[in-house]
């Protein structure tokens, strides 16, 4: 088994410790960066993705999958501007306003890091200037917003009305979700898509930036 592999089936096994160690030792080794991200990194978590998507594994796994994906990240990332390794696109993901709750939000980000997207996480509690003030500094092509209250998904609509109001509706797509949120919503606010769990998030974001 090459070493890229054995980075993929750490991550899938959520050992943080080992592929820490190996994406060490494939640095010294002068596999590039791009390689170890995409066929390392990215895999492991790629194959965590779809079996959460078929219900075979559950969050915890994934938490613990993300967690040890972080560890190679951490030894690349630095590298990875330098690399020139081409990112699948800019992501800018938050609880909006008033809402705390972050699992769910936390998961979808996690798995799109996974899949090879470069992801700011604003966290909770987001208001619209500062996911605006993100979509322009970090040139997103998408922005993702998750509620998971019935009181505070209607900030999703001001939020996309204050993109709109910015000119700003034709660079980026805005994606929802979170357990109150529907299809039907989704179109009634005049989001770009909702997903209704994060491996959906993923084909989602995947199919909207399909050029
Ligand atoms: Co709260 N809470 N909570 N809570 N909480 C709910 C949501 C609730 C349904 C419980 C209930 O009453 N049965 C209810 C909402 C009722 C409603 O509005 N209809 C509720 C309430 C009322 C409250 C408080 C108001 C309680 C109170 O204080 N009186 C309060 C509000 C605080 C606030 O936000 N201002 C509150 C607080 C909390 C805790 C802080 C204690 C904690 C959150 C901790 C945290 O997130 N760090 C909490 C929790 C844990 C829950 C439940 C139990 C679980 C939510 C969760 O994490 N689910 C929840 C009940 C429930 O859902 N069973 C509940 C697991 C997570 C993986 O799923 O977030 O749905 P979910 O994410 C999924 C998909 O929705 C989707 O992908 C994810 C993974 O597949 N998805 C996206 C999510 N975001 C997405 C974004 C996307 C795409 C897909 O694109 C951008």
């Amino acid at each position: 088994m090459d070493i890229l592999e054995e980075i993929a089936i750490g991550v899938e096994k959520g050992d943080s410790n080992s592929v820490h160690a190996l994406t060490e030792k494939a640095l010294t080794q002068n596999i590039s960066v791009g390689e170890i991200l995409n066929n390392g990194l990215v895999a492991g978590m790629d194959v965590i993705g779809e079996k959460f998507k078929n219900n075979e594994v559950f969050i915890p796994e994934v938490l613990i999958s993300a967690k040890a994906m972080k560890a190679g990240m951490e030894l690349i990332k630095p590298l990875l501007a330098k690399a020139n390794v081409e990112s699948k696109g800019k992501v800018v993901i938050g609880t909006v306003k008033g809402d705390l709750h972050d699992i769910g939000k936390r998961i979808v980000a996690m798995l799109l890091e996974g899949a090879g997207f470069e992801v700011t996480d604003l966290g909770v509690d987001v208001s619209k200037e500062k996911f605006l003030e993100f979509v322009e500094k970090e040139r997103a092509d998408i922005l993702g917003m998750s509620a998971l209250l019935t009181t505070t998904m209607t900030y999703m609509k001001e939020v996309i009305e204050a993109v709109e109001n910015a000119n700003l509706k034709q660079d980026v797509r805005v994606i929802i979700g979170g357990a109150p949120i529907t299809h039907s919503y989704a179109e009634e606010i005049k989001a770009d898509g909702y997903a209704p769990d994060a491996a959906s998030a993923i084909d989602l974001v995947k199919d909207l930036l399909k050029k």
